[in-house]
């Protein structure tokens, strides 16, 4: 019903109008309300797909309003009281970066803790931008960290409040050495993801970490229908997330390199990532190993195992290790594996379409040789990619 055409009838002198029952006059002319005959099938599926329309409309601005997200402060928030059953919780998604970080600090100090699984688009659906989770996060993401009840945002400031609290006779992955300590720092900021991927990832490895996580997204969003993709793009704070899944899923790995802005991304990450890693490397030769600070394994090396892990999981580390250009990053990388927190938080939460997206990107490569270029680069640097990094893909193997 419409309030012009309520008023227009009036003033015909046609009468008097019935919200929900349309006819049309004895003289032929249409009306909204009026009564005389009966609305005719069009009319009634007209009629009705408005209605339905206005229904859907009404329903999503509802939901967007019970799903409004703002930005939190980083940090423990003791003011802030969530419902709890273990004393530590943690929210948290298989393929996150900074989820695989807070994991494998928990694990690597040994804290047990209940494990609260969360859905992105790319394994499976949109769960973090649901009400029920931004009750626990009002910025959407993961990961959260929830010590008695007081959640503690972003996984870098989590993992140096879960060194700080842990249980006595947990290992210290903080050194008392207050030099250590600001190097340490430097690194933990240098594997953080703290800041727009697209235009900050020169600041940090985890910064360049999105841009080359782009080709395992296409590869991991063939087996999500579109449909889930929908929710993102109602309701999501960022809608350009679910713009670029959407993109992805209807390209395709195969077709990816027609994607500017995503082979824009991919290229430029790997270029800023190939710096992060120089730097790691003189930094290994600087310790003399075995860790990043020398002799005791700290945050640091919780931080920059996980940007390698996605690196294995994207298939680009073959291309960073090819030629035997870094090989103390590669003995790093194999001392990295071969702890147990690696294998328990790793590992132990993998997800089957990670792997099947790694397939897939392999796979791609194999057949076409634009897809290889596009997603290693056209340098020489990686003829010998398969040759050089065989044998640590045999020793990545669980
Ligand atoms: N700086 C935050 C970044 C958190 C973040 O962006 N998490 C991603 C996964 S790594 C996320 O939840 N994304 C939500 C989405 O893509 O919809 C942290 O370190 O915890």
């Amino acid at each position: 019903m419409d309030f012009e055409n309520q008023r227009t009838a009036h003033a015909n002198g046609l009468v008097q109008t019935s919200f929900g029952r349309a006819s049309v006059t004895s003289t032929g002319k249409a009306g909204w309300g009026i009564p005389g005959r009966r609305m005719t099938l069009v009319e009634m599926t007209v009629a009705g797909g408005f209605g339905l329309l206005a229904v859907a409309v009404v329903a999503t601005l509802v939901e967007r309003a019970r799903r409004r997200r703002h930005a939190v402060p980083a940090g423990h928030r003791p003011e802030i009281r969530l419902p709890f059953e273990a004393p530590f919780e943690l929210y948290h998604n298989a393929l996150s970066l900074c989820s695989m970080k807070t994991r494998l600090c928990l694990a690597e100090l040994g804290i047990a803790y209940r494990s609260h699984p969360v859905d992105l688009i790319e394994t499976g659906r949109y769960q973090n931008i649901r009400a029920a989770f931004l009750r626990v996060n009002p910025a959407g993401t993961v990961p959260v960290l929830v010590h008695e009840g007081h959640p503690v945002y972003e996984s870098h400031e989590q993992i140096r409040y879960a060194a700080r609290v842990a249980p006595a006779g947990a290992p210290s992955l903080i050194p008392d050495d207050p030099a250590l300590r600001a190097e340490m720092e430097r690194w933990i900021d240098r594997t953080s993801l703290t800041e727009d991927p697209l235009r900050h990832g020169d600041r940090s490895a985890g910064n360049a970490v999105p841009g080359l996580t782009v080709p395992l997204f296409a590869t991991m969003i063939e087996r999500i229908p579109s449909w889930r993709i929908l929710e993102g793009l109602l309701f999501h704070f960022d809608k350009q997330r679910p713009l670029v899944f959407l993109a992805l899923k209807l390209l395709g790995i195969r077709r990816i390199d027609r994607l500017g802005p995503a082979t824009a991304a991919i290229a430029r990450s790997r270029r800023q990532m190939a710096g992060h890693l120089d730097a790691l490397e003189e930094r290994l030769e600087e310790s003399g190993g075995p860790w990043l600070l020398g002799a005791g394994y700290s945050l640091a090396d919780v931080g920059w195992c996980v940007v390698l892990e996605r690196l294995r999981q994207t298939d680009s580390l073959r291309s960073f290790l090819a030629n035997g250009d870094r090989p103390r990053l590669e003995a790093y990388w194999a001392r990295l594996r071969a702890r147990p927190a690696y294998r328990e938080a790793i590992t132990g939460h993998s997800h089957p379409l990670i792997e099947y997206g790694l397939e897939r990107i392999v796979a791609a490569k194999r057949a076409d040789p634009r897809i290889r270029r596009c997603l290693e680069g056209d340098s020489e640097e990686h003829r010998s990619a398969d040759r050089g990094v065989r044998s640590l893909e045999a020793g990545a193997r669980p």
